[in-house]
């Protein structure tokens, strides 16, 4: 049976989901945005957004004046359902899926013979078939995917977002997808779907891999950076300049190592490692080990900086976001080193961050942290730790104003060793 798309819904408005839903209501299809939290359901029906993302603010104004975007706190009768809620991890490292099983029961009550439902949140394999058991359990009415049955009236598929943040609305259209449906008609329904606004071609597997695949891409990622931050620690012993020794290394045709940092942040790249580890503890001793390295490289950074700061000496920390010229504060390094040199260093923490304008709650409770413009803060510093590469820090001279400052330089912004 095949129906168009005339009405799509995305449940989930996060960085992920919105640009998704007003791009697919800018092709002229009707979209339910669908978010538990009203102020950012009230914000969108305004034509305003609540996320920082370049050129989002002008495409979801121009669909919620064009009719075809709108947004509620529940889910209504749609053609296809496309889920984008977070899938973080607990504490134990467990993958927590509260919010999508939530979703997933939300939306229960109004699917229809016909309904096509897409899973995008990035999750452990076989996340894809628990969300056909909850429907099943929730509607014994319809049938869904099944060895057994062959024509069932609720097709489901993963196709996982794939999106850089900065550059979601390029790679949303652009970016190939992979798609993988519970059976065949499943894959093809969901690229019926994706066709209608995806450039990139849509490659058909089954759900586990493409859920592996999603994995896969972020773990690799996440390696290949703990290989960069491990090479900075070797070339800290033998006192090697780091950013030197990887820019020769990468002269070598088939040599391509990634740039160390403070840490790895973001709510994928440290998350979506674990949900594989979560899947063979066993066979994974290399991930594992790579989320030690990037989860060891903060106290790191911390144990530099508080050798190199003297007791109650001005430290200016620049840079709180987890990468270059975005506000985004999630799971970022710089932040949990921030925090805790606010708690073990007596002297003034000055924090620069120049895409935020007050202290995270978390900051701010600590007396001996303020948030300052960039060169205010190092002329009063008499050590400056420079946390996040942006382009405000990169583009300036500081020749003169660093000079006589102690300088950890996590990023090789300045080319000093970190
Ligand atoms: N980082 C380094 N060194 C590098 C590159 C990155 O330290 O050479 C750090 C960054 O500073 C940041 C972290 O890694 O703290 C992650 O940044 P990122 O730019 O590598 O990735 P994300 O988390 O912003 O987006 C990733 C992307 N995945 C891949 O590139 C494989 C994106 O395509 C995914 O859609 C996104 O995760 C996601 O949502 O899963």
């Amino acid at each position: 049976m095949t129906i168009e798309f005339n009405k799509v819904s995305v449940i989930g408005l996060g960085y992920v989901g919105l640009p998704t839903a007003a791009v697919i209501a800018n092709r002229g299809i009707d979209v339910l945005g669908v978010d538990v939290n009203s102020e950012i359901v009230e914000t969108i029906n305004q034509g305003d957004i609540h996320i920082v993302e370049p050129d989002l603010d002008i495409l979801v104004r121009s669909a919620v004046s064009s009719g075809k975007l709108s947004a509620a706190t529940s889910p209504e009768p749609a053609d296809a359902f496309i889920i984008a809620v977070p899938t973080p991890f607990k504490a134990n490292n467990k993958p927590d899926l509260t919010f999508l099983e939530q979703a997933t029961n939300a939306l229960a009550p109004v699917l229809a013979k016909g309904n096509l439902v897409v899973l995008e949140s990035t999750s452990p394999v076989g996340t894809t078939a628990q969300i056909a058991e909850w429907l099943t359990a929730a509607r014994p009415d319809l049938s869904f995917p099944a060895p057994d049955i062959s024509d069932p009236d609720i097709n489901i598929a993963h196709s996982p977002e794939r999106v850089l943040p900065g550059r979601v609305l390029i790679e949303l259209v652009d970016n190939d997808r992979v798609i993988g449906g519970l059976s065949d008609i499943c894959s093809q329904r969901a690229r019926d779907l994706y066709s209608l606004f995806v450039n990139g071609s849509c490659h058909l597997t089954n759900a586990q891999t493409a859920e592996l695949v999603k994995l896969a891409e972020n773990a690799y990622r996440d390696t290949n950076i703990a290989f960069a931050n491990e090479m900075s620690l070797v070339c800290d012993q033998l006192d090697i300049d780091v950013w030197q020794m990887i820019d020769l290394a990468n002269l070598h045709p088939r040599v391509e190592i990634l740039q160390p940092g403070p840490g790895v942040g973001g709510h994928c790249i440290a998350v979506d490692p674990w949900f594989i580890v979560e899947s063979a503890a066993d066979q994974t001793p290399l991930i594992q080990a790579s989320r030690q390295v990037n989860d060891g490289k903060p106290d790191w950074v911390i144990e530099r900086t508080l050798a190199a700061a003297p007791a109650n000496s001005a430290i200016a920390c620049l840079g709180l976001a987890y990468k270059a010229d975005i506000d985004d504060l999630r799971e970022s390094p710089a932040m949990a080193i921030v925090e805790k040199l606010a708690a073990q260093h007596d002297g003034d923490i000055l924090v620069v961050e120049p895409n935020i304008t007050e202290l995270p709650a978390s900051l701010a409770a600590h007396k001996n942290v303020t948030l300052l413009a960039f060169e205010k803060a190092v002329q009063k510093a008499d050590t400056v730790l420079l946390l996040t590469d942006h382009r405000e820090f990169k583009e300036t001279d500081q020749t003169a104003l660093l000079n006589g400052k102690s300088l950890i330089d996590t990023r090789g912004v300045w080319r000093i060793k970190s």
